[in-house]
């Protein structure tokens, strides 16, 4: 294996793949593309990248392959087909999952034949192999070394662990944090929308700079026992909520977009009667 040229197979051309491919093309790695609906990969195709007519042709062209498909069942669907081609294969899965589909999926792979590698990418199509896009990986260190070079142009591989879970786990940790501040922003829009606000002049101005002041803060407090400091008032802050929560069901905010304040809410009451 020559692993500055690594040759990579990219089954799963939604989004994600597309993305990856293009990225793996741009970093000068021979490419090879397979998706069920076979017209995504024509664009890559134009750029360079080979087609393979069928998974285990796909498999077979790559020194390392990394999947990248909506679900689990959907990385089983493809490739329990192809089971043949698997020997000698490494593989690795950027797909969503949970920490317990990705151990089983580590258990069929390598029982297979394959090597495995489970990974959680931690960036959004436009900014897959762009400064501050990064990878967790999971499994064997010896084969998080040799897929290293198909990964880095994705973004930075970071190795969290041996346990293949780890990877979604920490990827699903982020997500968690990332839907916390979506959900509050989709609130907090959505609360000056009622009063005829200019959404756009209050992201840009001042709920960014609330939510850049506001960041360390919340990172330095928040811990696994859900404790708050005193100083951080939990009582008052719970009477804050409160109105939070009565202001956006008086103005017509549907209460779906309030969850992120009911559990904070909680969150301070329970800190509040500790
Ligand atoms: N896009 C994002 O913002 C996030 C960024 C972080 C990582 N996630 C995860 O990446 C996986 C793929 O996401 P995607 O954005 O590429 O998703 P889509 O554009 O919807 O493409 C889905 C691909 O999956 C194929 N597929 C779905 N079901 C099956 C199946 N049963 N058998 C075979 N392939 C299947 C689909 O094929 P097709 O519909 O084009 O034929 C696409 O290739 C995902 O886990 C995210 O959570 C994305």
């Amino acid at each position: 294996m020559n692993n500055d040229k690594l040759h990579v197979t990219v089954i799963g051309l939604g989004a994600m793949g597309r993305a990856m491919a293009e990225a793996l093309l741009n970093a000068g790695h021979p490419v090879t593309v397979w998706n069920r609906s076979a017209t995504k990969a024509d664009a890559l195709v134009e750029r360079g990248a080979r087609r393979a007519g069928e998974v285990a042709e796909a498999l077979g062209a790559g020194d390392v392959t990394i999947v990248c498909v909506l679900d689990y069942p959907a990385v089983r669907a493809l490739l329990e087909p192809a089971a043949g081609a698997l020997e000698g294969r490494t593989i690795v899965n950027l797909t969503n999952g949970s920490p317990d589909e990705a151990r089983a999926m580590e258990q069929w792979i390598t029982s297979q034949g394959a090597a495995y590698l489970d990974g959680g990418i931690m960036a959004i199509p436009p900014t897959v192999g762009t400064p501050g896009a990064f990878v967790f990986v999971s499994g064997e260190e010896d084969v998080a070394r040799r897929a290293g070079p198909a990964i880095a142009p994705l973004g930075e591989p970071i190795e969290v662990g041996r346990d293949a879970g780890l990877a979604s786990l920490y990827d699903i940790a982020l997500l968690s944090g990332m839907f916390g501040i979506s959900a509050g922003v989709h609130h907090a829009v959505a609360l000056v929308a009622s009063v005829g606000g200019d959404v756009e002049r209050f992201k840009s101005t001042v709920l960014r700079a609330w939510l850049d002041q506001m960041l360390p803060f919340t990172l330095a407090v928040a811990n696994p026992e859900g404790t708050v400091p005193d100083e951080f008032n939990p009582a008052m802050q719970a009477v804050g909520l409160e109105n939070l929560l009565a202001t956006g069901r008086a103005q017509g905010v549907d209460d779906e977009l309030a969850g992120h304040l009911r559990a904070s809410l909680a969150l301070m009451r329970r800190a509040a009667a500790a």
